[in-house]
């Protein structure tokens, strides 16, 4: 039996999609899999994400007039990666999309995702400066990727800035209040509508940090969405 080729990186990995992970969806938890709605053929999973700043750049240059221009950028890059590199397979973008889907869930399968007190998911490397940004099911046969076993960089936190730097004392005892959060961040005025001031007190992966512009894009998205659920 010939050995499953590995996922082809390099091109996704220039273009920001610098993390990826491929899953056999055999060894995947029911739980995740039954809300995939397979079809046939269907084999793998692939995540795929980005750390740090690369994929902003890449997003500014391509100039994609939509409200969504990260994830119209992910899917043609995508899109273009599977017409070079696994041109003969079957394969469906499930997120972005509607599908419900937990992304910190698989990462932390991956490896990637170990709970921070602000709840964006902290990682050793790229501290909270990564996202989840596709996850695609196809009908590919590549090798699938070892999990990255990492311990909490929250846990050896001496300090825990974020708790502090909080405002809205919305991380209090260490435990998240999405309410108290969320209210804060709908001020008039307030210090958290566009960035979030727990995140950017967090010492890890801080050379990642996202310029003011990705900041202000991505906050205003999720302020945006606590609008239409608090009015
Ligand atoms: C709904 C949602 C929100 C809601 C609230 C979350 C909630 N619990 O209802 C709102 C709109 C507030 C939100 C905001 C943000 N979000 Co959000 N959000 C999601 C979404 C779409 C679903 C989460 C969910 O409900 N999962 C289902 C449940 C069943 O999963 P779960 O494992 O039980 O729950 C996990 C999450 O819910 C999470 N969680 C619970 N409460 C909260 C609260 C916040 C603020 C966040 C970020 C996560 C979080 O922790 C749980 C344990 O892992 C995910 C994407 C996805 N499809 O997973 C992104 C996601 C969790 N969000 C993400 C991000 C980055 C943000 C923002 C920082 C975006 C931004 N730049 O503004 C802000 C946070 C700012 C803030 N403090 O308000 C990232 C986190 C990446 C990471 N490194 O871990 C995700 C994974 C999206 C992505 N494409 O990568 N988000």
């Amino acid at each position: 039996m010939s050995e499953r080729p590995p996922l082809p990186t390099a091109v996704l990995a220039a273009a920001g999609l610098n993390r990826q992970h491929v899953f056999d969806l055999a060894a995947l938890p029911d739980d995740i899999v039954s809300r995939l709605e397979l079809e046939p053929g269907e084999r793998q999973l692939i995540l795929v994400g980005h750390g740090g700043r690369r994929l902003w750049e890449c997003v500014q240059a391509a100039q994609l007039p939509g409200p969504d221009p990260i994830d119209d950028y992910t899917v043609a890059t995508l899109q273009r990666w599977f017409a070079a590199h696994a041109p003969n397979q079957r394969y469906r973008i499930l997120y972005p999309g509607d599908s419900p889907i937990g992304l910190q869930a698989l990462g932390q399968l991956a490896g990637w995702h170990s709970p921070s007190p602000f709840m964006v998911g902290v990682d050793p490397e790229w501290g909270s400066w990564y996202a989840y940004r596709a996850v695609v099911v196809a009908d590919t046969d590549f090798c699938p990727s070892e999990a990255v076993h990492r311990s909490s960089p929250c846990s050896s936190c001496p300090n825990s800035p974020c708790i502090a730097a909080c405002p809205a004392k919305a991380l209090a005892g260490g435990q998240f209040n999405l309410e108290t959060c969320s209210r804060y961040r709908l001020r008039p005025e307030s210090a958290c509508a566009h960035g979030c001031l727990a995140r950017q007190a967090c010492p890890i992966g801080a050379e990642h940090r996202y310029d003011e512009a990705q900041i202000h894009h991505s906050y205003s998205r999720s302020l945006a969405v606590l609008h239409r659920y608090y009015r």
